[in-house]
């Protein structure tokens, strides 16, 4: 994630015939420049699932640049916590949340696809194994599921274990089969 950096008037500078790639990540206030140092030398940029702030427009690159720029990223307010305090947690709202891409299969995230940005959007809702704010017969089946040992991609672990004894078990689905 780059965001609000001020240095050189730019979050993210691109040069000396560079090759980088941006996924599931979130460019604010700030923006990102393909710079031709030393002269003539060609970067590349491929950015996907990412939100960046004016989307292609916010990037900077001159025409020996190429910018790989893929219909997946979007240009949306991020609604972090309190970014006036480094604090770039998302707010339940967030469009970044679920909005990136699956690209490693055993990199762990929450919900039904990891989120944009540094930091996965956890909801504190006791039992709400699916993150997805609200509890529901969804969340039931997935604890069912994770108290039989099977890995399910994506859930909130921290909030599956209801009665907080750090253990999933049967006491957690009577638990939650009474909140639904
Ligand atoms: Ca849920
Ligand atoms: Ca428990």
């Amino acid at each position: 994630m780059v965001t609000g950096e001020n240095a050189s008037g730019s979050g993210l500078y691109i040069f000396m015939d560079s090759n980088v790639i941006i996924k599931n990540s979130i460019v604010w206030n700030n923006e990102i420049t393909l710079y031709g140092y030393p002269v003539g030398q060609k970067n590349t940029l491929t950015i996907f699932s990412s939100n960046v702030k004016n989307g292609k427009n916010g990037i900077e690159y001159e025409v020996t640049d190429i910018v790989q720029w893929d219909s997946s990223n979007i240009n949306a307010t991020p609604f972090f916590m309190d970014d006036a305090k480094n604090d770039y947690h998302l707010l339940s709202f967030s469009p970044c949340i679920d909005s990136g891409i699956i690209y490693k299969p055993d990199k762990k995230f929450i919900g039904k696809a990891p989120d944009m940005g540094a930091y996965e959007y956890t909801s504190t809702l006791l039992g709400d194994v699916n993150n997805d704010g609200v509890l529901s017969l969804i969340d039931l089946i997935l604890l069912i599921r994770l108290n039989t040992g099977e890995n399910v991609l994506g859930v909130n672990y921290l909030y599956s274990d209801l009665n907080e004894d750090n253990s999933l078990d049967t006491k957690d689905i009577i638990s939650l089969i009474k909140k639904i």
